[in-house]
């Protein structure tokens, strides 16, 4: 730091009432998420400290008063009067807003994301608020409720070291529920770790009388072994950090047997789901120096490599320190930075690919990995540009009209869900990814298609609907390049009528589109049925015998809270989201058929005109019913 902060600079002071009217432009809302960006905020001022290399300790502590503490052995929030203002500069960054940033002049911060809003939010939206500073020798003190002083700064005692221990009460008259939970904080807490290496952060839980340390000398080489854990890999891991003009770049990746692609980038400490310009400069550098590589190597022609066939099977951390981020998009979660993409790119290339010409085995490993993945690309292109043109505006006109169809016209990436009735369409719609994820609402229970005539098949509604949606038409005309979508999944209740819609379904499917079964094609979402709250900790149970589990494991615990999920209708859209949808997080079966004929006689037996006991037979069996399925994390 060459320049020290100037007090003199701030001139007109904005006071925190609009932060008490607005609460959701400053913290996106009042429920627990806006409680917890309270914790981040407070967590972010320090971790800047610490990435700008001034604290090497940060202690979060959830307080059995309800309050909640956040200490670090930084510089100490300064306490010099304000020449103008005649005010402490600690009661000025804590009393207006903006002003904690003017101060420090820091060469990075995490501002400008959701959160960054400035440590003076957290006061104003506090009911009660303490700050102690370490600092010129002694110990600081001021406290504060709902934005205001309460007393003036106080110099306590003599002491050591440097250092800001903020400790906050939220205000019950903002936030519908004012209770922390710990594990979003660990969990937090130990990403910020990975990203900071060598930073430890304590967090300490009052009410378990939990500790957690996390404290990461390997950074992101660590984060990138604990996203890969059991995952079957492919060449090794490759790592690299430098810092140019002011822009710090590190990246850990690995490439896996799986066909997924987890890329996980950070600005400045700050999640980019979104990704943004820095994983743009990620991306370019991969596919160019591995397309170099393949064209070097192999001189005939090859299948050109696109940046999605690099990507496949990819596990990466990304995290970029840039001095002034731009976040963009809904949930600024997406990095705006133009420059952020040549800073990547131009970095990384000439360094991954000196690393693979070192390392040739990781490099052919990597090498056979990508083209695997473009030459099974090319395999399935021409059967999807037919798919294409078929899809003209001619078919697109006939989908149905209940369909809510994604955005993205390329099957390989596109999912169909069916649900079941129209508020589970609606919380289906609100939870997915529009662009890949398309959403189709049946009625009731579908028509039985194990008893049904041909006539009354074609007439239906529900199956016209599905039949349309799919596009590969059924029975006879069946014609698989026409499929419109890669994963086909069965979204119900996870009660026994939930099951007995499956069960119609995958007979539907089973009878006349056999072949996306042995294609992999058809999946069964596994929604929770219940969740269960321990205070601070979530579960999440897909039927009574997991919910029992964790109700034994976790006996001793504060006392559960039990909800049942109704219907999917019923569940937030994000926790549906998180829970069943998100490709990132969920885990859905995939439904193969092992022993056709084994399975041809259950539903045969199941699904018949002639079954009187079906009902039953289905709600003993709904689990075992579903065991021909293999679970997969998708
Ligand atoms: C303004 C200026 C300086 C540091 C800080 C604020 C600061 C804020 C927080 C909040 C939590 N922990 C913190 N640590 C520091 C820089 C002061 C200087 O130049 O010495």
């Amino acid at each position: 730091m060459t320049t020290n902060y100037s007090a003199k600079d701030i001139d007109v002071l904005e006071g925190l009432e609009p932060v008490r009217v607005r609460p959701g432009m400053y913290i996106g809302g009042t429920d627990t998420n806006g409680l917890h960006h309270l914790v981040w905020e407070a967590l972010d001022n320090s971790v800047d400290e610490a990435i700008n290399g001034h604290c090497d300790k940060i202690t979060v502590t959830v307080r059995k008063d309800g309050g909640l503490t956040v200490e670090d052995n930084g510089r100490g929030i300064p306490v010099d009067l304000h020449p103008k203002h005649k005010k402490p500069a600690l009661e000025i960054i804590m009393t207006t807003l903006h002003s904690g940033a003017k101060f420090s002049n820091k060469s990075y911060s995490s501002s400008g994301g959701l959160h960054g809003v400035g440590i003076s939010v957290v006061n104003a939206l506090s009911e009660k608020m303490t700050v102690a500073v370490k600092r010129e020798g002694y110990l600081w003190t001021q406290s504060f409720a709902r934005g205001q002083s309460t007393g003036k700064l106080k110099k306590e005692s003599a002491a050591r070291g440097t250092g800001t221990t903020v400790t906050f009460y939220p205000d019950t008259q903002i936030f519908s529920r004012v209770k922390f939970s710990a594990k979003r904080i660990m969990e937090r807490a130990e990403t910020k770790a990975f990203l900071n290496a060598g930073l430890t952060i304590v967090v300490n839980d009052e009410e378990t009388g939990q500790t957690h340390t996390f404290h990461y000398a390997n950074g992101i080489r660590d984060y990138l072994e604990k996203l890969l854990s059991t995952k079957r890999r492919v060449g090794g891991e490759y790592f690299y950090h430098k810092e140019t003009n002011g822009v710090h770049v590190e990246v850990a990746l690995q490439w896996t047997e799986n066909v997924e692609t987890a890329v996980y980038s950070y600005a400045n400490s700050v999640y980019t789901l979104e990704g943004g310009s820095h994983e743009a400069g990620l991306r370019n550098a991969v596919t160019k120096t591995l397309r170099d590589l393949i064209e070097r190597k192999e001189k005939k022609q090859q299948v050109p490599i696109t940046a999605d066939d690099a990507r496949e099977g990819l596990v990466a951390v990304l995290s970029i320190f840039l001095p002034n981020p731009q976040f963009q998009g809904q949930t600024k979660e997406k990095l705006n930075n133009p420059e952020a993409t040549g800073a990547v790119e131009s970095a990384l290339r000439p360094a991954f690919e000196r690393f693979l010409l070192e390392h040739p085995t990781i490099a052919e490993a990597v090498v056979g990995r990508v083209t695997l993945a473009a030459q099974a690309r090319a395999a399935s292109r021409s059967a999807r540009e037919d798919v294409m043109r078929k899809t003209s505006i001619s078919h697109r006109l006939t989908l149905p009209g209940k369909l809510a169809d994604c955005a993205s016209t390329d099957p390989s990436e596109s999912e169909l869900f069916i649900v079941e009735g129209d508020s589970a369409g609606g919380s289906s719609k609100a939870a997915r990814d529009r662009r890949t994820q398309a959403v189709l609402p049946i009625r009731g229970k579908i028509l039985n298609v194990e008893s049904a005539s041909a006539e009354k098949l074609a007439g239906n509604n529900e199956i016209k609907a599905l039949a349309l949606s799919i596009g590969t038409g059924i029975g006879p005309q069946f014609d698989y390049s026409k499929l419109r979508y890669d994963k086909i999944v069965i979204m119900t209740d996870a009660d026994v009528d939930g099951a007995h819609i499956s069960a119609l379904l995958l007979t539907f499917f089973y009878r006349h589109m056999p072949e996306l079964f042995a294609r992999g094609n058809i999946y069964l979402a596994r929604p929770p049925l219940y969740r269960v709250d321990f205070g601070d900790s979530v579960f999440y149970a897909h039927d009574d015998e997991e919910k029992d589990r964790i109700l034994a494991t976790e006996k001793g615990r504060k006392k559960p809270e039990l909800q049942r999920y109704k219907g999917l209708g019923e569940m937030p859209a994000a926790i549906l989201k998180e829970t069943t949808m998100d490709p990132k997080r969920r885990s859905m079966l995939r439904v193969t058929i092992e022993d056709a004929e084994a399975t041809d006689k259950a539903f045969t037996q199941l699904m018949g005109r002639d079954a009187s006991a079906r009902y039953d037979f289905i709600k003993e069996n709904s689990e075992a019913f579903l065991q021909s399925g293999a679970a997969l994390d998708i």
